[in-house]
């Protein structure tokens, strides 16, 4: 078992309570930031893998995306275009998004989170 599929199995949805994720918009914890607006922050993800890895969250506390409404559209539409502008801009050779939901989907951190993954050719079906 892989040390993120172990985290994820370890981890569960909080009831929307503080992660990590709130530390680093709030800067109380330190993160290799490389965009952010009103409403998103981009960083480089501390475990990468691949060359290129780095999350999109959005600055409001949404746990993951089964938990996201009708009222979420907005933000959810607004992380997929930053998505797009950072991953043409930083890899425009192609990329890869991800979004894990839940225990088998090997969500560990219960805030929602785009991963983009580039820099190298990638596989499928993802294991
Ligand atoms: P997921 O398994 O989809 O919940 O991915 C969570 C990701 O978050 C994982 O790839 C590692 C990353 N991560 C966890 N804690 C931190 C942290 O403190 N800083 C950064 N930069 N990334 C983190």
């Amino acid at each position: 078992m892989s040390n993120e599929v172990e985290k994820a199995s370890k981890s569960h949805y909080n009831n929307g309570s503080e992660t990590i994720f709130d530390k680093i918009i709030a800067k109380k914890i330190p993160a290799d930031i490389i965009y952010e607006d009103e409403q998103c922050l981009a960083f480089n993800d501390v475990a990468p893998q691949a060359p290129v890895h780095f999350l999109i969250i959005p600055k409001k506390r949404i746990p993951m995306l089964d938990k996201c409404e009708e009222h979420d559209k907005d933000i959810l539409g607004h992380l997929l275009l930053v998505a797009k502008k950072l991953g043409q801009s930083k890899l425009p050779k192609g990329y890869r998004l991800v979004i894990n939901n839940g225990k088998e989907g090997c969500q560990s951190v219960y805030h929602l989170h785009l991963h983009i993954l580039g820099g190298r050719q990638m596989n499928w079906p993802p294991g």
